[in-house]
């Protein structure tokens, strides 16, 4: 029977008559939904950030513009190197600065004589973004770029004429250096620079001077798989600090506004609630969390004592990726174009962690029951839960807002970590959950939280230790979708 005639006959069929209706079909999508390009971002979670050019070599975190091309010159270059280093701490791209605010390009760019064709590098022959692209292709990371609205080196910054050289810029690198998974524009904006040997102050009108807009169309047309972000998305936002950390209730919707009130540019955000976002905002604009590694962003030998720690990523880890957001973290290459062995035994021993509690979902071997299932289909049945594929997962009828999973096992098992995610694309429903054990013949809370979107993670002071566990969804607009029920011993 074709479905359209089928719906029409079943109200007549007395078999038929506590089927639920409607919940034979996926329940609608609930407000803003992320593009299928931030879907994919979502499913990255960390990604590694590079920062490298002239001021790994005068010891600079800004260079005014003035260097001269020359000192850029690595004595032992191995791209290979940097992206197994980060992909031992499971990172699933990279970001490379390919010019930072101080002009520099990385690439052999036929906008600018600031380049890397005038360095001492390979007799000018090298290309950092090329041979960065390429590791990262061959060993399975995705590639993406931070090319620096700010340019304290050209003559023309500040004025008209820097913009079409800004997106010659971007065209290069999105149409030589194959796909591209993000494109990352910088807030930071506008002031003293060499500016071509004019040494002066240039302020620029943050809403309006680099006519975002098409900028933003221009890069959609090269790579539309490209997710874009700044402080304003158009794809992903700034979680509005440096240390990594989203905002313990951290939404994946955000409509920014500008410092003053008015609208919000990149540079011009009211940051004060980029950490937390909007719920049931308008626009699907998740947050990532960048932070270094060390205390700056660029290397420093004074630094090399100051790499954070194994444990301290994993706090990271929890703060960022474990509220819905997305990890970008940095650990820049030193003078030899290497990464530092203190960098690379912390990023290792985090990947470790990582890699040993999420080796295996306890729940897996639990009986999953529950109070209601969206129409007692497979389709929306509990045991997608703990399948680890993010698209499916567990629905209730379009009337159940509440409902409750049970976890029940045969014999008491030890966990510390709990894992939940919805399915994002039917949007962020989830308002807020608790999660009860029964260790003896009580039950009590174990956690209460707000916002589950991508993913949450919970760490539990000490190791728990029960056979049973109930997770509560305690409000939600609309009928849940969850994807992943995990739990794990760290
Ligand atoms: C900031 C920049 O000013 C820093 O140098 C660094 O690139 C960081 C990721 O963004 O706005
Ligand atoms: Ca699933």
């Amino acid at each position: 029977m074709k479905r359209r005639s089928f719906l029409l006959a079943a109200p007549f069929a007395g078999s038929l008559a506590s089927f639920a209706w409607g919940s034979d079909s996926e329940p609608a999508p609930y407000g803003a939904l992320p593009s299928a390009r931030q879907l994919s971002w979502h499913e990255l979670q960390t990604c590694g950030f590079l920062h490298f050019t002239v001021n790994t070599f005068t010891n600079k975190e800004w260079g005014d513009g003035d260097e001269d091309p020359k000192v850029f010159n690595p004595t032992d270059f191995d791209p290979d190197a940097i992206i197994a280093g980060l992909k031992a701490a499971g990172m699933k791209g990279v970001i490379l600065t390919a010019k930072h605010h101080d002009g520099f390009c990385l690439w052999p760019t036929k906008t600018t004589e600031h380049c890397i064709r005038n360095s001492a590098w390979r007799g000018g022959n090298g290309d950092v973004v090329r041979e960065i692209s390429e590791a990262a292709r061959r060993q399975g990371l995705k590639f993406g770029v931070y090319l620096s609205p700010w340019d304290r080196n050209n003559a023309a910054y500040g004025k008209p004429e820097y913009i079409p050289i800004y997106r010659a810029q971007l065209t290069e690198l999105l149409t030589q250096y194959g796909p591209i998974f993000e494109i990352w524009f910088d807030g930071a904006n506008g002031g003293t620079g060499y500016y071509g040997g004019a040494k002066e102050k240039r302020v620029i009108d943050r809403t309006r001077y680099y006519d975002w807009p098409n900028t933003w169309a221009l890069a959609r047309r090269f790579q539309p798989g490209a997710v874009m972000f700044s402080d304003i998305g158009p794809d992903v936002r700034w979680v509005g600090n440096e240390n990594g950390i989203a905002g313990e209730t951290c939404w994946e919707t955000f409509d920014p506004v500008g410092e003053k009130g008015g609208p919000a540019a990149p540079g011009d955000v009211d940051t004060s609630v980029s950490d937390r976002g909007t719920r049931n905002g308008k626009q699907w604009l998740p947050p990532e969390c960048d932070v270094s590694i060390r205390p700056g962003w660029f290397w420093h030998e004074s630094e090399n004592s100051k790499v954070k720690t194994p444990r301290e990523l994993w706090d990271l880890y929890f703060k960022s990726v474990g509220r819905g957001a997305n990890l970008l973290l940095n650990v820049p290459p030193d003078r030899q174009g290497r990464l530092n062995e203190a960098d690379l035994a912390s990023l290792k021993e985090f990947g470790e962690l990582r890699q040993r509690t999420f080796a295996k979902n306890l729940a897996g071997d639990a009986r999953l029951t529950v109070s209601n299932s969206r129409g007692n289909r497979r389709t929306f049945a509990p045991a997608n839960l703990v399948d680890a594929d993010p698209l499916t997962y567990w629905a209730t009828d379009d009337e159940v807002t509440t409902p409750e999973l049970g976890v029940e096992f045969a014999q008491p098992v030890t966990f510390s970590v709990i894992r939940l995610r919805e399915a994002l694309p039917l949007g962020q429903r989830i308002a807020s959950f608790e999660i009860d054990i029964r260790p003896g013949n009580a039950w009590h809370t174990l956690v209460a939280g707000t916002s589950i979107g991508n993913c949450r993670l919970i760490r539990t002071s000490e190791p728990v230790t029960t056979a049973n566990l109930r997770l509560r969804i305690t409000s939600s607009p609309v009928c849940p979708a969850l994807s992943e029920f995990g739990l794990f011993a760290e």
